[in-house]
């Protein structure tokens, strides 16, 4: 394959094209006291080390999929896309957002690339904020390599790297962090209710949320540090101690948001469903039969499934990721073993565990296993066929489980009912709601760290004012760190390398 028709792979060199700009000091004393600034035009104040940017190379790459299509689009982005559409079609660049045909060859050899239908759009109206250029071609391969190296030879343009149109995005200030994310989502989206969660982050429900809740404790920082600053000026009385309850009610609001179940993680990521069980408990007969294909070995012999099995299945629309184990006993040999430490591990991460026990062993659960059981239990009685009458009541269960389930894979019994069971829980865990949910570990940890300085706020009002406000300030930039405001370059190398090259 042509080397820039690669699309997927890790970000190479780091630039170094951001700037600092001077911290701009809250404006204290003007309109703060009168209380006239509004929460919108505080998240607007930028705090310390927020950064401006500006980029100037022209990049170009494939943004459709790469392989033989009925049409593929290159687009090029930066100060000289104009230049570089006009030398491949010898003509003027047309009308912006005026999608034309051209033909387009190679202005050194004159060769003829393709016929193509093109669109220019002129900076700030485009998706990077820059001038763009799509190229809509024929989508083989000897077109799109033809136009890739031509583009490549012409002096000023070089190949994006990995998410390089969306990062020029950001930078242009078209999206912050969270809707680029939420794009990139969009883009890997698999299911439906994936989709609709990245649409949502995309259009910056995630972003907005933020933003609102850094604007505010910006907003008191100013009281305080005006409370710092100007002790003996005419500003209400106990300010700072009027906007406490305020800062505290935010960090319930965050924590609130934190406690969610990773919703909007495992919407993301898929929602694991781990199943745990003496060896021959029917773990992988189960996986077959709820994946529908022949995925893992079932055999009657112990120990058949020493690694961790994972299948991917779409339950109305939300993304599972249904794991099967080695099955836990004592002894068996070293590699037994370590499929064992696997599934106990797979068992600490899972949203949801079925823990596995057969008719026959029924009521006797594994006592390595129940020490794993929990409110995200569900007890699964197999191979109910082999025990004449077979009948379980929900409360025979052991409390602080979800409760019992059983199933014959060999008479087809019951499994219709686990899986409307399976797809009822993971509807109620994953279903949006009227808040948006966090998506990524990233904003977790930001917001963890939000709440830990505003605790060390609480402690600090009233004994040290300066820590205090530093520490409003400091969860005021852990918030900005999410959406981009803070713009810390490894951050942004992170983010953005796990893009496409073209997106
Ligand atoms: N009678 C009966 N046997 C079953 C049933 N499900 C699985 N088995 C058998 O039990 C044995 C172990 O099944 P397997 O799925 O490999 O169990 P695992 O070790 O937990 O993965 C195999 O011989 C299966 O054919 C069932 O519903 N009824
Ligand atoms: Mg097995």
């Amino acid at each position: 394959m042509h080397p820039l028709l690669l699309l997927c792979q890790k970000a190479g060199r780091k630039r170094k094209r951001r700037m600092k700009v001077p911290a701009v000091s809250t404006p204290f004393a003007l309109s703060l006291s009168k209380g006239r600034m509004t929460r919108d035009e505080w998240a607007d104040v930028p705090l310390d080390d927020e950064v401006a940017v500006s980029s100037t190379d022209t990049i170009f790459a494939l943004s459709s999929g790469a392989g033989v299509a009925g049409v593929a689009v290159v687009r090029l982005s930066g100060p000289a896309s104009f230049m570089a559409l006009e030398r491949l079609s010898g003509k003027a660049v047309p009308a912006p957002r005026l999608a034309s045909v051209r033909l387009l060859s190679d202005p050194a050899t004159g060769a003829r690339l393709d016929q193509a239908l093109v669109i220019a759009f002129k900076a700030p109206a485009s998706f990077t904020g820059e001038d763009v250029v799509e190229l809509h071609l024929h989508g083989g391969w000897a077109v799109v390599a033809g136009v890739i190296e031509t583009l490549a030879s012409i002096p000023g343009l070089r190949p994006a790297e990995p998410g390089e149109f969306s990062r020029r995005a950001f930078e242009q200030g078209k999206l912050d962090l969270t809707e680029a994310e939420g794009l990139n989502d969009l883009i890997h989206a698999q299911t439906a209710a994936q989709r609709e969660q990245a649409l949502r982050q995309m259009d910056g429900a995630l972003k907005d949320l933020y933003e609102d809740w850094r604007g505010r404790l910006v907003g008191h920082l100013a009281h305080l540090e005006a409370d710092i600053d100007f002790p003996d000026e005419d500003l209400p009385e106990g300010i700072a101690g009027a906007v406490r309850p305020q800062i505290l009610r935010l960090r319930d609001d965050i924590t609130q948001h934190l406690v969610d179940g990773r919703r909007g993680e495992a919407l993301r990521e898929g929602f694991r469903i781990v199943i745990l069980g003496e060896p021959n408990a029917g773990k992988s007969t189960l996986l077959n039969a709820l994946a529908r294909s022949d995925v893992a070995i079932v055999s009657d012999e112990a120990g058949t499934t020493r690694d961790s099995i994972e299948v991917q299945l779409d339950l109305a629309g939300f993304p599972v990721r249904l794991i099967d184990t080695a099955g836990v006993r004592e002894g068996g040999g070293a590699i037994e073993q370590e499929g064992i430490r696997r599934a106990l591990a797979k068992a600490r991460d899972a949203d949801l565990k079925l823990l596995l026990v057969r008719a026959d062993d029924w009521p006797r659960l594994p006592a390595t296993l129940t020490d794993h059981a929990d409110d995200r239990t569900l007890i699964v009685v197999t191979q109910t066929d082999r025990v004449p009458m077979f009948h379980v009541e929900q409360s025979d269960v052991p409390g602080g489980m979800l409760g019992v389930a059983a199933i014959s894979a060999k008479a087809d019994h019951g499994l219709d009912e686990l899986f409307d069971r399976l797809t009822e829980h993971v509807r109620d865990a994953m279903a949006p709601r009227e808040t948006p949910s966090l998506t990524r570990l990233r904003h977790r940890k930001a917001l963890e760290d939000a709440v830990e300085h505003l605790t060390r706020f609480d402690s600090n009002a009233g004994i040290d004012a300066v820590l205090a406000a530093e520490d409003v300030r400091m969860a005021a930039r852990a918030l900005g760190r999410i959406t981009g405001r803070v713009g810390v370059e490894d951050v942004l190398d992170v983010v953005f390398s796990d893009f496409c090259i073209g997106k």
